[in-house]
């Protein structure tokens, strides 16, 4: 695995791939270097038969408090347009295996738009949700808009992005942000819990359900039941649908190859 700066990357035996943002000292701001090591990263995991799923986290005081202030302060339009910001972003978007988002502390304009890119949140009780670019001049710009208001609806995103709401763990859940919350000391643990048991799975199965889901968000019903049917088709072409249905009759474990 690459050495990287802004990033500390760990393939764990459990099939999980971990990866801590790793800028402590500017609450896991997220400059561009840090963006381009955290794709190559998810890169190397996607492709790793090793890894069947990712955990992206950053430490107990923040997950990240969004994009790099100091780097933008400068920006005009075209410098923006030239730096490929929304490709560094919306990459991510492209990983097939699942990616948990393990959030503790602050997680802040691009930090909270880079865990609703991710496919779960686990949350601490100290995690702290919210869009505050308003107070900076600007708006969300990598999804916070769309996304929020996909999952919280239109009147709580508004007053997330419009009046800097903030939401706290326990919120976040209750609306549908996080999966779980768990106490500071174990968040981590648990995200990684949830992640090795997705892991252990068929993995062209979960992969292929996770596009599913995703697509729901993008796609008229009969579009996504159109799609829904043939990614169902397709993994009847699988080792692992034979083997797990096999297993079944036969009352026992199933061994999945990924294949
Ligand atoms: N950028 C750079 N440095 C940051 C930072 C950030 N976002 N957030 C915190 N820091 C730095 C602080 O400057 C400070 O550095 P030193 O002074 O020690 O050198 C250090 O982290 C500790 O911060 P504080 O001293 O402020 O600590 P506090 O505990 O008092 O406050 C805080 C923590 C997180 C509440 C506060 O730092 C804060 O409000 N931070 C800014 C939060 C924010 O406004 N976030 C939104 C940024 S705009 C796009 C892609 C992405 C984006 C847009 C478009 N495209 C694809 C088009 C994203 C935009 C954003 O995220």
């Amino acid at each position: 695995m690459n050495e990287y700066q802004d990033i500390l990357v760990e393939k764990r035996d459990d099939r999980v791939g971990l990866i801590r943002l790793n800028r402590p000292k500017a609450m896991n701001a997220l400059r561009p270097l840090l963006m381009d090591e955290l794709w190559d990263a998810l890169q190397a995991f996607d492709a790793d038969p090793e890894v069947g799923a990712i955990v992206i986290t950053g430490n107990e005081r923040a997950f990240s408090a969004g994009a790099d202030i100091g780097e933008m302060a400068t920006m005009d339009p075209v410098k923006m347009l030239g730096s490929h910001l929304s490709e560094r972003w919306h990459r991510i978007g492209r990983i097939r295996k699942p990616i948990i988002a393990a959030v503790s502390g602050y997680c802040l304009g691009g930090g909270c738009e880079l865990a609703l890119t991710c496919d779960m949140i686990v949350a601490s009780e100290t995690a702290q949700f919210g869009q505050p670019e308003i107070n900076i001049g600007i708006m969300p710009g990598a999804g916070g808009t769309q996304r929020l208001a996909r999952v919280l609806g239109k009147y709580l995103t508004m007053e997330m992005v419009l009046n800097d709401r903030r939401l706290s763990a326990q919120e976040a859940l209750q609306h549908g942000l996080a999966n779980r919350v768990a106490p500071v000391e174990v968040y981590l643990d648990e995200a990684i819990k949830l992640a090795a048991s997705i892991a252990a799975r068929a993995p062209v199965a979960v992969q292929l359900a996770k596009e599913a889901v995703n697509k729901a968000f993008e796609m008229t019903l009969e579009e996504g039941l159109q799609l829904e049917e043939r990614l169902f088709y397709f993994l009847f072409a699988t080792e692992d649908q034979k083997e797990g249905m096999r297993a079944f009759l036969e009352k026992r474990k199933p061994e999945f190859k990924g294949r």
